[in-house]
Parts: C-alpha cells; structure tokens; sequence
C-alpha cells in the first residue's frame, strides 16, 4: 500500500529537483567556516563549550548528534541514537529547552548549530525510547505506520529486504529502497513521509538550527532528498553523508546538485599520506581520485564510523592525527571540520552516561577535545585569516617535511618525521617577529620573505600575517647616488624587496634632485636584512635607463645609514 501512486510521484520528483537546488545553500555563510563535530556531547555541554572555547577559538559552526528520541540501549552503546523513534527532542543528549538553551548559547558566541539528521530510517526493532516512548519496526504512533516504509510498497528488489554489500556496486534502487542494517526505510517518494521529515527539520530550524549533516543520505535518492530540502524555511546548509566506493551505483556527485558532501575520500589519503610521504600533498585536492569539487566538500580527518574503523586516522593514532588536523586548517580544500567524540576501548560502547542520559563533557577524562588544543585553535585563526588565498611558495626538503604559504596572508611548515628539522623557507610574508600558531616561539621572517626554523617532530610552526608579536625593527637608510641627466628625465632606486619595489620599474622609489648632480632619498627599511638594488633613469617618455654592470648589495644593520654611489 503506498499513499501515492507512481505517476503523482513522478510529479514530486520533479518538483524536487526545481525546489532543491534553489534552497539549500552551497557553502555555511561568513568568515568562519571551520565546523567542530562534537559528537555524543550532550546538550548542556555542546552550550558551554560554544561560549568558552569554540566562538573565542574562531569556530563557526558546531555539528550535533542526532537530537531526536530514539531507540534506548539504557546507554550501553553509541549507536542508539541513529533509530529515530519519533521527532520529539528528548533524547539522552538532553530535552528540548536544553536543545534550545544551546541554540541560544551559541549563536550568542558567533557558532551556527548543525544537526544530525537521521531521516533515511527509523528503527531496526521495535522497543522504548530515551522519551519513553513505545514502537514498533514499522509503527511509531502519530507518525508513521507499515504503508509508510519501503517493506510494505515491495520496491526493495531483494526477497529478505535488506542491502547486500553486492548492492553498492549493483544498484541504486536496492541501495535506496532495501533496509540499511535492517533500519526500517521510509517511503521518501511518499507525500506524507515528506511532509513529516520536513516538519521535523522545519521545527530544528524553528528552534534556530543552521543546518544539517544528513545521515545516510546515501540511501534515499537525490530527488527524494532535493523534494524535502524544497520544504525546509530558510536556507540552512546542508552536508549530506554519502561514503564514496570505487565503482558503486550511488556517487557523492549525484547529490551535489542539492547540497554540499562529506568528502570521505579525504581522511583517507590523510591516512596514507600521513603513514607515506606528506610531500606527495602537493597536489592534493580535485584531481585525486573520488575526490568531489572543493566547493562542495565537507572535510574531516574522522568521522565516528571512520575512527572505528581502519581506513582513515583517529585519536589512537596521537601526533599523527593531530599533524593531519593541522594541515586541513592550513590547506585550501573544502570546510574543514574537526572531530571530537569520547574515549572508548569498545568499538560499541556508548559515551560517559547515567542511566542511559549522557554526561557532560570532561575534557581529558572520557572526552578527547582536539579541538582546544592550542595548536588546532591557533590553526583555526589561521584557516580564517588565509580564507580564498591559493598555495603559494611549496616546498619540501624531504618526504616528510613541507611548507607552504597561502598567498601572502599565512605560511606554514610540517614535520611528519620523527627527528626535528631546520631549515630555511620563503614565506611570502612580510618582515618581522610573528607567533608560531601551530606550537610555541616566534619566527623571524627577513626582508627577503624568508624564515629560518626548526620545526619540531610531529610538529609545526605557522604564522599568519598581521601576526607579528613586536613590530619588525627598522632603519632610514639615505640613498646618495651622483648622476648627470639631460633636462626631463629623473633618478629612481629599485631593488629585490618590497621596499625598494621588487624590481619593479613603473613603482620605483623616486630621488630628489635639490642636490643636483646627487640626486638622494632615504627610505625605511627592515634591521639586518640584506638586499640586492640599482638606480634608474627615467625619461619624459617613461623610457627606462638601468645602471650598467651588477646589481647594487646591501646589508641593514641596526641603526640609520646613507650609501654614497656613483652612477655606472
Ligand atoms: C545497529 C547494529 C546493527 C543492527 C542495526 C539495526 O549495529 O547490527 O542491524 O542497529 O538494529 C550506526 C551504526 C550501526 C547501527 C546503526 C543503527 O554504525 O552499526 O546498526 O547506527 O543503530 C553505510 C551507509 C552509511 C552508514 C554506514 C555505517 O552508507 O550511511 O553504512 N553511516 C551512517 C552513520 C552510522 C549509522 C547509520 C548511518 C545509520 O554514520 O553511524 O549507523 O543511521 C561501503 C559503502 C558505504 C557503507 C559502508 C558500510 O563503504 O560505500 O556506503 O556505509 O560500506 O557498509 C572503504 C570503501 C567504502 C566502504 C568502506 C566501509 O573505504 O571504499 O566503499 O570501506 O568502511
């Protein structure tokens, strides 16, 4: 029995496609788009952890776990919050005034609120709920009955209704209709269940939700999920879960017409890279494969599944993840977001709880927090300070070391290596004294751009423009050069730093002549910086005259100078 027959569906399905793509949002709004996932963290604690950590740390988003009353384990597992038993907000996160209270509390420090929405399914059993609640597999009361899952519209294409892991290499409709782990599927091509999931998301968003991760959106197809996102006020962002497999019938790519993906091939190549050569980075991004546009990629190092399993890095992994973390901030691929849930030895176990309701968050007892290492945090300033430059100034001495400059706004070196590693790097900065913000001390960066670190094992040294803990010290140096010049035409210095133009011509520093046949300028320039310069003519035509033979060298010191010259 299906509420709607096949050709009114046909007509929602388009309808879906055209109200889709209009609504949902193609990237989270504003300067601040590093999203902290702090997942299993109750509701009191995600409201704390906004106003002292994650606004002042620079944060713009936070994801929560699925809000919504679920299936009860009495907490002995993590994973009984993804059986929806209704749409009601008491769940072992906490009630719906805490949920709200949170909402408040964040956007008050500048975090917008993204929530877990487990919309694909409900239940795999029936039971009681964390709202105590009573359900069947196919029956929630006041919401859904048998004629609202795919069980009972026979679409699934196998006999035990379940999907194979053949399935995601053979076929879309057995991926979408058959029962993911034997969740009950809701019918999302039927106008009621719409309806419903878009009620339920219209009422987060009610409550001040910004956006979602859609669970498993895998497993309902593009236009069904395009039609609900149409229903939706607003225009929250939406990031939709859909695992990336090599030759699978449902790609990422099918779902970035209607909202942005979680790129899981990402933490993977972390993963190798980070246990092989993080110089092969280089190219990290677009052309890789499976990878989707950066546009439309939500990024993550781990996940709650991934650190479960063995493919990508996790906490257990120590400096390594952490390094990883440290390089999603600085490289320009995707909204980063960073990964905290619970301590666990038991892959099932659930989080820290009483009676079932989960505990506030302890940070180092039970609760890992990444995400206030001062290093993550420094980097989240620096993944905002850099927003829309490109890599610039790459380089890696060796397979394990590299550094690399976002346009002039950031630069940043990594040691993946288990010794320390000095050496000598162009930033693209300019001079001066800045903070390392991915670990301790300062960098020096001379007049030339370049700075000379050691960057520690498993660690990294960043600074960011505007950055600098005291003012870079510098001196007038006077500039005399003696040059005869017809009637019209002018004497200008030019030289190899961006004080003296970096060669350019059409910007040269102009010399008076009052003193004529010495022709003189002083100019402010870094302390102790060596640098190459010549003088100039330039005609009424603008014609230019270079000083003949080698370049001009010079080497502030710390205190005013005047060169004397002669032209050549
Ligand atoms: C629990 C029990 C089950 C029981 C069920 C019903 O554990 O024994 O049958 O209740 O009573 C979570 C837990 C489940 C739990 C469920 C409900 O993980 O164990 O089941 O809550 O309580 C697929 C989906 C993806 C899904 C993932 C787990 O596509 O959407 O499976 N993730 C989300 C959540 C997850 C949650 C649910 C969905 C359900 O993040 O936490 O489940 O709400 C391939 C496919 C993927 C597929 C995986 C695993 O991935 O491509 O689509 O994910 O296989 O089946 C390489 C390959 C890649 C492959 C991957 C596998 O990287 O390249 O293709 O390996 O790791």
């Amino acid at each position: 029995m299906k509420r709607l027959k096949a050709g009114i569906a046909a007509l929602f399905t388009m309808a879906a496609v055209l109200a889709g793509t209009g609504t949902a949002q193609a990237a989270p709004p504003g300067d601040r788009d590093v999203i902290a996932n702090l997942w299993s963290w109750n509701w009191n604690s995600v409201a704390r952890e906004c106003t002292d950590h994650l606004g002042p740390a620079g944060y713009g988003g936070v994801q929560v776990s699925p809000p919504q009353d679920s299936l009860t384990r009495g907490g002995a597992v993590w994973w009984d919050v993804y059986q929806p038993a209704g749409y009601t907000l008491t769940s072992k996160f906490g009630n719906e005034s805490q949920f709200a209270a949170m909402v408040r509390a964040c956007h008050a420090a500048g975090v917008r609120v993204y929530a877990d929405a487990v919309i694909n399914h409900m239940t795999g059993q029936g039971s009681t709920s964390y709202g105590g609640a009573s359900f069947g597999k196919y029956t929630y009361p006041g919401l859904y009955s048998p004629a609202d899952f795919h069980y009972y519209s026979e679409d699934c294409g196998n006999t035990d209704n379940l999907i194979h892991d053949g399935d995601y290499t053979g076929s879309a409709r057995n991926v979408q209709n058959c029962e993911l782990v034997g969740l009950s599927d809701l019918e999302t091509e039927e106008e009621y269940v719409r309806g419903a999931i878009a009620g339920y998301l219209n009422k987060l968003i009610g409550l001040g939700v910004d956006g979602f991760r859609v669970d498993a959106a895998k497993h309902t197809s593009p236009a069904d999920l395009g039609n609900i996102y149409g229903r939706l006020s607003g225009s929250p962002y939406i990031y939709q879960e859909v695992i990336y497999g090599s030759g699978e019938a449902v790609q990422p790519g099918q779902y970035t017409g209607i909202g942005d993906v979680l790129e899981f091939q990402y933490g993977r190549y972390l993963r190798e890279k980070f246990y092989g050569n993080i110089s092969d980075l280089r190219t990290f991004g677009e052309s890789w494969g499976g990878m989707q546009p950066s546009g439309r990629s939500v990024t993550f190092v781990a996940n709650h599944d991934t650190e479960r399993g063995t493919g990508a890095l996790s906490y257990k992994d120590g400096a390594a993840y952490r390094l990883a973390t440290v390089f999603q901030l600085a490289w320009n691929y995707g909204t980063p977001q960073v990964y905290d849930g619970f301590t666990w030895s038991d892959r099932e176990a659930g989080p820290p709880h009483t009676n079932g309701f989960v505990r506030d968050a302890v940070c180092g007892s039970g609760w890992e927090c990444l995400h206030r290492d001062p290093a993550i945090t420094g980097m989240v300033g620096f993944h905002n300070a850099v927003r829309g430059t490109a890599v610039a100034n790459w380089s890696a001495p060796n397979g394990n070391v590299i550094a690399f400059s976002r346009g002039t706004r950031g630069w940043i070196a990594i040691n993946n290596g288990t010794g320390s590693h000095a050496g000598t790097f162009p930033t693209g900065l300019p001079a001066g004294t800045y903070a390392n913000v991915a670990g301790s001390g300062t960098v020096t960066v001379n007049g030339g751009g370049q700075a000379t670190v050691t960057v520690p094992a498993k660690g990294a040294v960043a600074i960011v423009a505007g950055g600098t803990t005291t003012p870079p010290a510098q001196v007038p140096v006077t500039f005399n050069v003696n040059a005869t010049t017809t009637w019209g035409t002018n004497v200008f210095l030019v030289g190899s730093i961006g004080e003296l133009k970096s060669w350019n011509p059409a910007e040269a520093v102009p010399l008076s002549s009052a003193a004529y046949p010495v022709w003189s300028a002083t100019v402010t320039l870094p302390a102790s910086t060596s640098f190459e310069y010549k003088f100039i003519k330039k005609d009424g035509s603008g014609n230019v005259t270079w000083e003949s033979g080698a370049n001009r060298a010079y080497t502030t010191g710390s205190s005013a100078a005047t060169i004397n010259a002669t032209w050549k």
